[in-house]
């Protein structure tokens, strides 16, 4: 083969020397400590004593929300616990009809704008509350008296709202109340009911969906939470009848307005029955009269124990916030203080209130223990545990050299099980460069006997091709093989099983984007990975130099358009945040993980890794730190034998195959590559093999 030399990671002395052990350079370029990196970037990585409601809530994956007063903002007090303690943040009126749209066809943003820039800025997200709702709605609304007028009126304010603030949006409540208090379990009289009859809520979260394919589209309502009321049925059987025709619904809103008592001692079943149907739920409402800290912990678990319930939003910040500051609901009082039911719903995240153990107060005992399990019972076993361990397998796959391919390592493994087959693919290398095999079997026994093609013999042809990505776009029926040569380059195939069918490389750049140019260094840009979720495909890479990056495209215009590229994360410590990520979304839940390789201060690699409610972030510290690793040969066992060190690029069996890169969190599977410990010399001469790593501490 004629192989240009490749760029790059690949030829990088020091790299060489660190894989290889030599603990020296490790030393002095200063790798990943361990408490570096719990108190850096990864801050309480290790800990489950999150000491606000937001970042703990984050360790299991959900959101901590609050109604937010834009009046309110100026206020010092209020701003500082908003910001502090909450990553959600639903506009309390100014997004609903009297404020947006005031006069027919002429819409007022300011209000709301004000609040979602504010949110936005701080990496909090926003619920928006809300598109059809039978109050706080302008008289030129409720006096409509014929339906196309109406019709017309109510699609065009959703298409209004919805489209001025498409892609800020992680949830609407597209319809609010539409049920009818009592025992009827029909909807209640409005002027959407009377005039469009029972589909009018259809035809909103239908033009809902179209307006902007990225928000969560919910119903919302209030004393839904007792399973057995009229009121829960009525909503159940529409978001039943929705799923099974298939009408776009994602989730549905439990406002949570409680009397002294708390929840009803059915609310956990209500929440899990609706989650059944195949929807989100959510806590959007709460407040609770006399604020019991009983109430609010029965509340707060409730939600921990239904998987699906994904977020928790209180209904105002301090008491004399709220709509009820009669009843002192909320969980400040109105000088600011965290009131005992504060505490309580802290533990019941999963946590430790502040008293007794703050984040930034984390020592570096607390740092090495370990993390406990982040959500808890059964019903959570969908979500990933905050720590992991792992038994390997020998080396499955070993370079097959041939003829005219001379191959040191077998690198950088791809894989997806399609039509009773693994299909594998990986970078090759040797000291003349790097391209790409592919090889499939039926069973892990089976690997080691595989053919190898060389993917030089196709379209694919010669040069620096390396660390591919393989996926299924659905939307075009297509095989997408990712891969870097200098830029971020991919291939298209019909057939996954057919080696000679792949196309020539295309760029999805036309050259490296300017924020890399900026913030690359003397690092090597690498390690591209796509993943795409309903709406867009997001493109990760890494620089070697502490960032991993990310741009985006519609789905519908992928594999072109590529822009926006951001810093998705970065660590001062090059080596904490290394290379060779992954992103997958975590099957029956709101998380995607994102898994990225790290240098530990023994010089070897292992993976650290984060959860995120969505691909753009933000990324909350899983299993994150040296001590507590995600995957490492310190949380590995071994039975045939300790082969490698190294628990390096590779990737996890995915559930499916397509461009989602869905994984089951149960029993995990990793395949990566490792080496003899006892290696050393020139990096692309190292002896890299492929293994299976299976979870063994998985709780489903
Ligand atoms: O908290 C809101 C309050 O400031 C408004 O005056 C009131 C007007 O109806 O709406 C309150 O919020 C409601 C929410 O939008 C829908 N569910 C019931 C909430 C409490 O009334």
């Amino acid at each position: 083969m004629t192989v240009v030399k490749p760029p790059g990671r690949y030829r990088n002395l020091a790299l060489g020397l660190l894989a290889a052990g030599v603990m020296a350079v490790a030393g002095t370029a200063a790798p990943a400590s361990a408490t570096a990196t719990a108190t850096d970037s990864a801050a309480a990585s290790d800990s489950v004593q999150a000491s606000t409601l937001g970042a703990q809530a984050a360790q299991s994956g959900r959101y901590f929300g609050t109604a937010v007063a834009g009046g309110r903002l100026g206020d010092g007090t209020y701003s500082t616990i908003l910001n502090r303690e909450f990553n959600m943040v639903t506009p309390e009126n100014e997004m609903k009809w009297d404020t947006t749209e005031r006069s027919r066809g002429s819409f007022n943003f300011g209000p709301a704008d004000q609040i979602v820039n504010q949110a936005t800025s701080r990496g909090q997200r926003v619920r928006g509350h809300t598109l059809v709702w039978h109050s706080q709605l302008p008289s030129w609304v409720s006096s409509i008296g014929d339906a196309n007028t109406l019709r017309s009126v109510m699609n065009n304010h959703i298409n209004g709202v919805m489209g001025h603030y498409k892609g800020k949006v992680y949830a609407w409540d597209v319809v609010n109340e539409a049920f009818a208090d009592g025992g009827s379990g029909a909807h209640r009289p409005s002027v959407f009911q009377n005039l469009l009859g029972d589909g009018f809520i259809e035809e909103a979260f239908r033009t809902a969906r179209a307006a902007d394919a990225s928000a969560k589209l919910c119903y919302n309502d209030y004393n839904i939470e007792n399973w057995t009321d009229a009121k829960t049925q009525g909503v159940y059987r529409m978001v039943r009848d929705f799923k099974a025709r298939g009408v776009p619904i994602d989730c549905v809103g439990f406002q949570a307005h409680f009397g002294t008592g708390g929840p009803p001692a059915s609310f956990q079943t209500t929440l899990s029955n609706f989650a059944a149907l195949g929807v989100d739920v959510q806590i959007t409402e709460l407040d609770i009269a006399q604020a019991p800290a009983t109430a609010y912990a029965n509340t707060v678990k409730a939600c921990m124990n239904v998987a699906r319930c994904n977020g928790i939003t209180v209904w105002g910040i301090r008491d004399t916030d709220s709509w009820r500051a009669g009843e002192n609901p909320l969980l400040f009082d109105g000088g600011g203080n965290k009131k005992p039911a504060y505490n309580s719903a802290l533990t019941a995240l999963g946590g430790t209130p502040a008293v007794k153990a703050a984040a930034n107060t984390v020592t570096k005992a607390a740092a090495k223990t370990p993390a406990k399990s982040p959500a808890s019972p059964a019903s959570s076993a969908a979500a990933l545990p905050g720590s992991y361990g792992w038994s390997s397998s020998g080396v499955l796959m070993s370079p097959k050299p041939d003829s005219t391919h001379n191959i040191a390592g077998l690198k950088d493994p791809t894989v997806v099980y399609y039509n009773g087959k693994y299909h594998v693919f990986a970078s090759v290398a040797s000291s003349s460069g790097y391209s790409l095999v592919y090889l499939n079997f039926t069973d892990w026994s089976q690997a080691a006997s595989a053919t190898h093609y060389y993917l030089d013999r196709s379209a694919i042809g010669t040069g620096y091709r390396a660390a591919p990505q393989v996926f299924y776009f659905a939307p075009q029926r297509t095989w997408y093989l990712v891969y870097q040569t200098g830029n971020a380059s991919y291939s298209t195939n019909t057939d996954i099983s057919n080696p000679n069918g792949w196309s020539a490389p295309r760029n999805f750049y036309s050259s490296m984007p300017d924020i890399i140019k900026q913030n690359i260094g003397n690092g090597y840009w690498v390690d591209m990975w796509v993943i795409c979720d309903s709406a867009n495909c997001y493109l990760f890479s890494s620089d070697d130099n502490g960032h991993l990056y990310r741009s985006q495209t519609t789905l519908a215009q992928f594999p072109n358009g590529f822009t926006n590229t951001v810093i998705a994360a970065q660590d001062s410590n090059k080596y904490a945040l290394f290379e060779a990520s992954n992103v997958y979304k975590v099957q029956d839940s709101n998380q995607y993980l994102l898994i990225v390789e790290a240098i530990g201060s023994d010089g070897r690699r292992y993976f650290r890794s984060w959860t995120s409610s969505s691909i753009g972030g933000s990324w909350t510290p899983l299993a994150a730190s040296e001590n507590n690793p995600f995957a490492r040969a310190s949380n590995t066992t071994f039975p045939s034998g300790a082969w490698t060190r190294d628990i390096s690029h590779g990737e996890l069996i995915r559930a499916g195959y397509d461009q989602t890169l869905t994984i089951n969190p149960c029993k995990m599977q990793y395949l990566y590559q490792g080496m003899n410990p006892n290696a050393g010399g020139d990096y692309n001469t190292l002896p890299w093999r492929l293994g299976l790593l299976t979870q063994t501490n998985s709780t489903c």
